[in-house]
């Protein structure tokens, strides 16, 4: 995906700078900002709401350029890049900042700088298999989505008895915690698709299969930055996961410091661990 929108030579004076003439008198700033965005629903739709309106990105930068004064222009690119990456669909930025009035000290066209930043969601993924060779499939599925999950650690292997459903094959179970550039919607997606891959049929509620990859925690809730959604496409943390041992006994060895939205809740994975029958989890 390589879809971007790109706003250039966005220009306002400010007073930032290290000298206080600058503090004092203010010069020209001029923005570039590139924003990473997947264009193919607004340009299917024609609709702006799915997009993201260059006009408020334009605003934002000239409030930055007009804002409290800084030293240097590498913070002010670091702010631009902040409220860009604060849109909903944005993957990431490239932003340059130029200031063609710099005290420079010799004659000079321009200087600027330029930074690139990338969305970084912390995100968990439980996963499960019980046909085939369930380790090899849920190894290779993690190498298949490591061009979507970035930082990527992955807990042990258990061995695991079924959870509800017919009567099946123990499940190999494993959690993933990762960092995404993706919108939970663009996520679902990406594991949709890699378990289609691997031969994955919808029938059976619970039934057996070769893989299951479930977004149990978009975000942070510790820093209340968690996506919460009942919507029936996208619901979010996973309704299950709190009371799924082989959900929460992986999570755990992964991220011992994990937590999980639980209602109104945020709780420690351990202590919901605690709370349910473990005795028929094995690592393997
Ligand atoms: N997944 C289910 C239903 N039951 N039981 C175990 N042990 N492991 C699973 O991954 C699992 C389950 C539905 O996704
Ligand atoms: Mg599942
Ligand atoms: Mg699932």
């Amino acid at each position: 995906m390589s879809d971007r929108i790109s706003l250039l030579g966005v220009r306002a004076t400010g007073y930032h700078g290290v000298l206080a003439d600058e503090k004092r008198d203010g010069q020209e700033f001029v923005v570039d900002v590139v924003l990473h965005v997947d264009l193919a629903p607004a340009g299917a739709t024609d609709d702006l709401a799915r997009t993201i309106n260059y006009a408020e990105v334009g605003a934002d930068v000239v409030r930055r350029i007009e804002g409290p004064s800084l030293d240097l222009i590498e913070s002010l690119a670091e702010q631009v890049a902040t409220d860009a990456l604060a849109r909903d669909g944005v993957r990431a930025v490239e932003v340059t900042v130029h200031k063609p009035s710099a005290p420079v000290g010799v004659p000079f066209g321009d200087v600027a700088v330029t930074i690139t930043r990338t969305r970084a969601v912390p995100v968990v993924i439980a996963l499960g298999a019980n046909l085939g060779d369930a380790t090899a499939t849920l190894q290779s599925a993690i190498d298949d989505l490591g061009d979507t999950l970035h930082e990527v650690r992955r807990a042990p292997f258990v061995s695991t008895e079924p959870v509800g459903g017919p009567d099946q094959p123990r499940y190999t179970n494993t959690v993933v915690v990762a960092t995404t550039p993706l919108t939970p919607h663009e996520l679902l997606a990406r594991l949709h698709a890699v378990e289609a891959r691997y031969g994955r049929v919808r029938e059976v509620r619970w039934g057996a299969r070769t893989l299951d990859l479930d977004l149990v925690q978009y975000g942070d809730p510790t820093a209340g930055t968690d996506v919460v959604s009942d919507e029936p496409s996208l619901t979010l943390p996973h309704p299950r996961a709190h009371e799924r041992g082989f959900v929460l006994q992986p999570w755990s060895r992964v991220d011992p410091q994990a937590v999980l939205r639980v209602g109104e809740r945020v709780v420690p994975v351990t202590e919901l661990l605690a709370a349910v029958d473990t005795s028929d989890i094995e690592e393997v």
